[in-house]
């Protein structure tokens, strides 16, 4: 009798703990934000790194470009928007990320590539990540002159494809949208301490040595 009952609670109290520990460790997630003006290597240097360390990568750019690709609504009215330099208004990107975290549900961590582009993207995000109770660990951002910026976005367009890419007006009207509306979501991060710069020029090999260097070191203070 007392043999069943205590195997009874054994059964009962090892599945809590297993749910428990589950849970707490279901919760750890290791979340990251590449950062920097266009043409800056975000997208090149994320592919490398989500392989790396096991993450989602979640590129804002790639989502809007899909959507145009299967001219969807959304895509449609993204496009007015890119071809022109500007951002896609808040409301959209937020909704697109929201929707983008109800289908990779129990994961490692995210690599945000080109979000959050505005402070109220920003805020957003750490609403969308307290639900899922967890934060950003790091940001890093990648720093390129504006010359060299021109030369790879120009070379990219000539074989891209890509409206936003192949003219140097639009290109420029892009660095003015980065400085006026993206660049204050460097000092929200920085008055969170959570801020690294990363010099973004030589071979993409060294840049991602840089960003491995980081990221470890992130890794190693976020799991204390
Ligand atoms: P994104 O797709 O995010 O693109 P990006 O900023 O142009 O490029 P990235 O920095 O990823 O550069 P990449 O590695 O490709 O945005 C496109 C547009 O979408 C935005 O302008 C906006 O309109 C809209 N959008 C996206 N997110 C949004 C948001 N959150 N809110 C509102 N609107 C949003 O590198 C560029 C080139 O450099 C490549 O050709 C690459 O090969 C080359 N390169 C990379 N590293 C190099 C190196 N070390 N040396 C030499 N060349 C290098």
């Amino acid at each position: 009798m007392f043999l069943n009952q205590f195997r009874a609670h054994q059964r009962i109290f090892g599945q809590w703990t297993l749910y428990l520990s589950f849970t707490l460790v279901s919760n750890y997630m290791f979340n990251l934000i590449l950062f920097g003006p266009p043409g800056s290597g975000k997208g090149t240097q994320s592919d490398r790194l989500v392989e790396k360390y096991g993450l989602i990568h979640l590129s804002t750019g790639n989502l809007l470009r899909e959507e145009i690709a299967n001219k969807t609504p959304l895509g449609k009215e993204a496009k007015k928007f890119i071809d022109h330099g500007q951002l896609v208004p808040d409301e959209v990107v937020i909704g697109m990320v929201d929707s983008f975290f109800d289908r990779h549900k129990n994961v490692n961590g995210f690599l945000f590539d080109g979000f959050p582009r505005t402070v109220a993207q920003a805020q957003a995000l750490d609403k969308l990540l307290a639900l899922k109770k967890t934060d950003i660990a790091s940001v890093l951002a990648l720093e390129v002159t504006e010359q060299e910026l021109i030369n790879r976005l120009l070379n990219r367009g000539k074989t891209s494809g890509r409206s936003d890419d192949n003219s140097e007006d639009v290109i420029r009207k892009r660095f003015i949208v980065y400085t006026n509306e993206t660049s204050p979501v460097a000092d929200y991060y920085k008055k969170a301490r959570k801020f690294k710069a990363i010099h973004g020029e030589g071979s993409v090999d060294e840049i991602n040595a840089a960003l491995r260097q980081a990221i470890d070191k992130a890794m190693a203070n976020h799991k204390d």
